[in-house]
């Protein structure tokens, strides 16, 4: 996975197009990785790593990568959830914030929680997109995570265009561009992989 080619690339952008992914470098010190594959699987050799799970407002699981990230974390996944207070009634985290938790039965020792925007309801999707990927990023360098793995928010029954989702997501995580040591997009779906990694090649390239 870390192995990169001598493309010819700009100082802030070292890619590797192998089947293990694509590699950029978001700053002297962090990495920006893309890889395909199960969220619920990913590991890094590091204890302060967190993956993201793309959750709902009430926080107990649901569908998607949330339902993986529930059947692969164990029950006590949902009882961490179940204690996170409720800001109102049934919404334990709003559209475009962040909680975490414990990773439990997951090789990742935390999971961070955001709701992402329903793309067809959210009176301001990309702001709401914006904060989901920001506030995950705010609070793991709260909690001292220097690995961090995140699905791509809202891309599924959210309804999010691709393109636009990958240009919010890469360009919020290039203002957390010194506080991690990797950054990564662990995604399912061959269309999104390439969507990310075209938007990645060209918003690092402007860096
Ligand atoms: N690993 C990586 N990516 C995955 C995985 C996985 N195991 N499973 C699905 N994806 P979605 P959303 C991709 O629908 O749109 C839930 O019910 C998937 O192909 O999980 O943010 C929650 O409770 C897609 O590209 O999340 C919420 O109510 C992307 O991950 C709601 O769905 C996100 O798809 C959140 O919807």
């Amino acid at each position: 996975m870390e192995s990169k080619t001598d493309f010819p690339c700009s100082a802030h952008c070292l890619i590797s197009s192998m089947a293990s992914g694509a590699i950029f470098s978001l700053s002297d010190s962090s990495l920006l990785k893309i890889i395909q594959g199960d969220i619920t699987e990913w590991s890094v050799d590091a204890s302060s790593d967190a993956i993201v799970n793309t959750a709902n407002k009430r926080m107990l699981g649901g569908g998607g990568v949330d339902g993986a990230i529930h059947r692969a974390a164990g029950p006590q996944l949902r009882e961490a959830c179940f204690d996170v207070p409720e800001v109102r009634p049934g919404v334990r985290c709003p559209t475009g914030e962040a909680r975490i938790t414990l990773g439990f039965n997951l090789h990742a020792s935390h999971v961070i929680h955001t709701v992402g925007p329903v793309y067809d309801s959210d009176v301001n999707p990309r702001e709401s997109l914006a904060g989901s990927y920001r506030n995950c990023l705010i609070v793991a360098k709260e909690n001292n995570i220097k690995y961090i793995a995140f699905p791509a928010i809202s891309c599924g029954v959210n309804g999010y265009p691709k393109d636009e989702a990958a240009m919010i997501a890469i360009s919020t995580i290039k203002e957390f561009a010194n506080d991690f040591k990797e950054v990564y997009f662990v995604l399912s779906e061959d269309d999104i992989y390439n969507v990310w990694v075209n938007k990645a090649n060209e918003l690092l390239q402007e860096a």
